[in-house]
């Protein structure tokens, strides 16, 4: 079973990072295992350009940024993003779980607000 294996070999490796990092910064950059979504910024780009979440409930969402640099994840209504629909506190070298308020269905765009060129979609389904 490689699926097993894998889960396995992770949870070993989880471990070790666990015991290495002593329970400093670096534990806090893991996501809660709760969370909705995550996008981590490094080197000025967002790893991830799609995200798919669920429509009408709260969404958590874990930001990490492991770049000196600050950035945020911000949500707009419009391509343009012109219509604000959430936006995230600015953070740099650490990590953060977002609280964002139910989105209508449809398609948004996140960004980050300090570089306007890091951006992504978030697809809102039922
Ligand atoms: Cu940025």
């Amino acid at each position: 079973m490689t699926t097993r294996r894998s889960a396995v070999t992770l949870l070993a490796l989880a471990a070790i990072l666990a015991a290495c990092s002593g329970g400093g910064a670096a534990a806090s950059l893991m996501p809660p295992p709760d969370v909705d979504a995550t996008v981590t910024a490094r080197n000025t780009a967002f790893d991830v350009t799609s995200l798919t979440v669920k429509a009408g409930r709260p969404l958590k969402l874990f930001f990490r940024n492991l770049d000196g640099v600050p950035h945020n994840v911000a949500i707009y209504a419009d391509p343009s993003a012109s219509q604000k629909v959430f936006v995230g506190e600015t953070i740099a070298d650490s990590a953060k779980t977002y609280d964002v308020p139910p989105i209508a269905p449809g398609e948004y765009l996140f960004r980050c607000d300090v570089h306007p060129a890091m951006t992504g979609k978030i697809i809102a389904g039922r």
